[in-house]
């Protein structure tokens, strides 16, 4: 079991979200563990929400596993770490050679993003596998974003941040940072940050529902789901009647803007009012304020990726940018420069973004980033043939939760040969697995924010040391040895030269040399470090407790491109061509047919949280927000239940009448649904997976990115 090995106050980066607070984390003898803000953090000052408090919490939660878990007879044992690679050795190559490297599927989630191993040694263990059957939890997220900023900057990770210390204009679309706490955009205390923007100029929130960043906005723009990319084009196409299209500084450098402005001017503000349930005057006028205003900037977040047009609506955001010439200056939409691992900081040339390279079996749905949309992974497994999916490893995932057609999949994860997951839990998808392999706790590894720097509002660094030792071996120890096992080594070969090759190839790849006296994600991190473009090495952050400031967003065109021409694409056909879908699709009808969408809370992190006690509570609750006209309408009752109903399938659950959302839309979170899982916690209040009625017929068709938000329901008393 874990012991302290400091009995005073360490800081640490919270590793649970985008925000990557500083946090102080006392521990005393005895066990017990204190956790606050860390004051001195350079990023976030203090700050801290109710997970990031809740992190010892998470560290000594009994249900999280510590030692691998086998299946036998259709039950989970204890085993040891041995017998557990013995069984993968036993099972994976064989299976392998009969079916071939694409019969292994990998899912990793969200986690892997807040983790070291998953940044460092996820893509070698892709890579060993051979398989380009690859799933993860980015596309029923964030993947059309850096689709287009793939296309339109050559690089997906060439991507604009809104400069929220300088902006006097912000307008959000489909985000609600004060909950979610950002993403796609690293910045601790989102309600300050909003707060000092609203003092100093606007903050408009473009949301079917009037969220906490609504309320904290100067204005709410409350819009028809869906309805992002009408409203975005006839905001274009107001600037380019009005004479407002200037790029300024951009000029000269952004090819297409011509054709950008003929599509628009086939969508003025009056042609989209049923489509996004905005009158022309105001759209108008959000157009004109935007475009005078000194310093501006649109985010889109989920509400915008993950609906039917979220490239179209994700590009838009990029164009009204790049139009009004706020790309890549103060208080606009900011290159961040990552100290470490960010590949447009990289001297040399570089190849520009590709995407369709292959496409999955059954659909035929195209590769995005080398991964395939999470959607068609249940009829991968399902459908027999030449390529079928025969064996799962998912990392820090839980797409029975979060990938909508939840009974399905969970149907073929049960019809599996084999599955393995990396994870700390027993839950609603590793239940199926065969093997499971847990790593440390937050607390019990070192940390670096290697993937969220490169969203960060402000440049900066931070490690942060594990407060416990753990006997429990790291996650990169278990990527390195299935792979180890996958390429024919036996089960007991050791991780050492295994990761000493793996450090020489980066180090090469990076012209830096492999440091002594450090080993694992330190020595990478240190070879980055040093490839970066500050003068840093793990030795100095390491030095510096609280992280290093690396100062405000600069300037980075045109030297951060990567496009064929040097230039920026702003009409690459790979988006302009799903015009002609948006331009089929049909007007709303004057509906009695209501949508569904999502919501997060603050109390909650996606699927995996809910057996925390002191965050599975009071109004952090799984219920479906409907409007009071609606709910009268339907013959619903606040505390009633109600049974929900897609194409796709049905639940039952409790109704919440608000005027907080729209008419014509119901709200419910994911995440849910725990009712046969470990965890006394999460059982009390297991609340209903939402993705039990998500479609997975239903996405943005560029990218295969699921559509959670717009789900056409029936709602009825229960
Ligand atoms: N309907 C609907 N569906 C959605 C969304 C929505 O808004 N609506 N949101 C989507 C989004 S944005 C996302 S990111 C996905 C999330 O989808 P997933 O990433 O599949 O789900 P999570 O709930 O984040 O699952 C985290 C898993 O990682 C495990 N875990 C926690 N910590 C660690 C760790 O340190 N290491 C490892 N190896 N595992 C760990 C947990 O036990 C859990 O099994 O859900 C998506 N699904
Ligand atoms: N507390 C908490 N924090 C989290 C998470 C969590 O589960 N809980 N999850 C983390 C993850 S994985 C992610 S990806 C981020 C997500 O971060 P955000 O995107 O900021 O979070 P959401 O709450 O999904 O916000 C999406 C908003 O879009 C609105 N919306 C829905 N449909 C539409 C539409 O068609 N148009 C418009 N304009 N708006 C629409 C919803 O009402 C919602 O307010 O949050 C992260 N942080
Ligand atoms: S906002 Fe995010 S990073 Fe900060 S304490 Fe909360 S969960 Fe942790
Ligand atoms: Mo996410």
């Amino acid at each position: 079991m874990t012991t302290a090995v400091a009995t005073t106050t360490t800081p640490v980066t919270c590793p649970l979200c985008e925000a990557t607070c500083g946090l102080l984390v006392s521990t005393a003898d005895g066990g017990s563990i204190r956790v606050r803000g860390d004051r001195d953090d350079v990023f976030s000052a203090g700050y801290l929400c109710p997970k990031g408090a809740a992190i010892g919490e998470l560290h000594a939660d009994p249900d999280r596993l510590r030692r691998p878990m086998l299946k036998r007879d259709g039950v989970h044992v204890e085993v040891t770490w041995e017998e557990a690679y013995d069984e993968i050795a036993r099972r994976l190559p064989p299976l392998i050679a009969e079916r071939g490297s694409n019969a292994v599927a990998l899912y990793f989630g969200n986690p892997t993003a807040h983790n070291l191993a998953g940044a460092l040694y996820l893509r070698p263990l892709v890579k060993a596998i051979g398989t380009t059957n690859v799933y993860s939890a980015g596309t029923v997220d964030q993947i059309p974003k850096m689709f287009v900023t793939g296309h339109l900057y050559g690089d997906v990770a060439t991507l604009p941040v809104p400069d929220l210390e300088r902006t006097e204009h912000l307008l959000i679309i489909g985000a609600n940072p004060l909950v979610s706490n950002g993403s796609m955009m690293t910045a601790p205390d989102m309600r300050g940050r909003i707060r000092s923007i609203a003092e100093r100029g606007r903050v408009v929130v473009v949301d079917p529902r009037r969220t906490r960043t609504a309320e904290a906005a100067t204005e709410h723009v409350s819009i028809r789901p869906g309805g992002d990319t009408w409203l975005l084009l006839a905001m274009v196409a107001t600037l380019v009647e009005d004479g407002l299209v200037d790029l300024g500084h951009l000029d000269g450098i952004v090819d297409g803007v011509e054709e950008v402005e003929r599509i628009a001017k086939d969508f003025p503000p009056e042609s989209v009012v049923a489509r996004t349930g905005i009158d022309a005057a105001t759209i108008r006028r959000m157009a004109r304020e935007f475009a005078t205003a000194d310093r501006a900037v649109v985010y889109g977040r989920m509400g915008t990726t993950t609906q039917p047009f979220g490239t179209l609506a994700s590009w838009l955001i990029e164009v009204l940018n790049i139009l009004t010439g706020n790309v890549d200056r103060p208080g606009g939409a900011m290159f961040p420069l990552a100290a470490a691992g960010q590949p447009n900081s990289r001297p040399g040339p570089r190849r520009p973004f590709r995407h369709g390279r292959w496409h999955s079996r059954v659909s035929q749905l195209p590769e995005v980033m080398g991964e395939l949309p999470a959607v068609v992974l249940a009829e991968e497994i399902a459908t027999p043939g030449e390529g079928q999916v025969r064996a799962l490893i998912t990392v820090g995932g839980n797409p029975v939760v979060s990938v909508p057609g939840s009974a399905t999949l969970e149907d073929a994860l049960a019809g599996l040969d084999l599955m393995i997951s990396i994870d700390p839990y027993l839950n609603e998808t590793t239940r199926h697995a065969d093997v499971i392999l847990p790593g440390p706790s937050p607390l019990e590894r070192g940390h670096y924010d290697l993937l969220l720097y490169q969203y960060a509002v402000r440049n900066i660094a931070r490690w942060s040391p594990p407060v416990f030792d753990t006997d429990v071996p790291p996650e990169w120890h278990a990527m390195l040895r299935i792979a180890a096992i996958v390429g024919g080594m036996p089960a007991s070969t050791s991780v050492e030269p295994l990761d000493d090759a793996l450090a020489a190839a980066v180090a090469s790849l990076n012209g830096a040399e492999p440091a002594t006296g450090l080993t694992g994600p330190e020595r990478l991190l240190d070879i980055l470090l040093k490839a970066g473009p500050y003068d840093l090495d793990f030795a100095t952050v390491e030095a510096a407790p609280h992280g290093i400031d690396l100062g405000p967003l600069q300037p980075r065109l045109p030297g951060v491109l990567s496009t064929a021409s040097g230039r920026i694409d702003l009409a690459p056909a790979a988006i302009t061509d799903d015009l002609e879908r948006l331009r089929a699709e049909p007007e709303p009808a004057d509906r009695a047919e209501l949508v569904l969408i999502g919501r997060r809370h603050l109390r909650s992190n996606n699927s995996w949280m809910h057996n925390v006690g002191s965050l599975n509570r009071g109004s952090n609750t799984c219920t479906l927000h409907v409007h009071p006209d609606d709910a009268l309408r339907c013959g619903l009752s606040d505390g009633g239940a109600a049974v929900v109903a897609s194409r796709s399938g049905r639940l039952e659950v409790a109704v919440e009448v608000t005027e907080t959302i729209r008419p014509g839309v119901v709200s419910l979170p994911h995440g849910w649904g725990h009712d046969d899982v470990p965890g006394d916690v999460a059982r009390a209040r297991p609340g209903v997976n939402s993705n039990l009625i998500g479609d997975q017929r239903l996405v943005d068709a560029p990218t295969g990115t699921a559509v959670v938000n717009g789900i056409p329901v029936e709602v009825v008393p229960a």
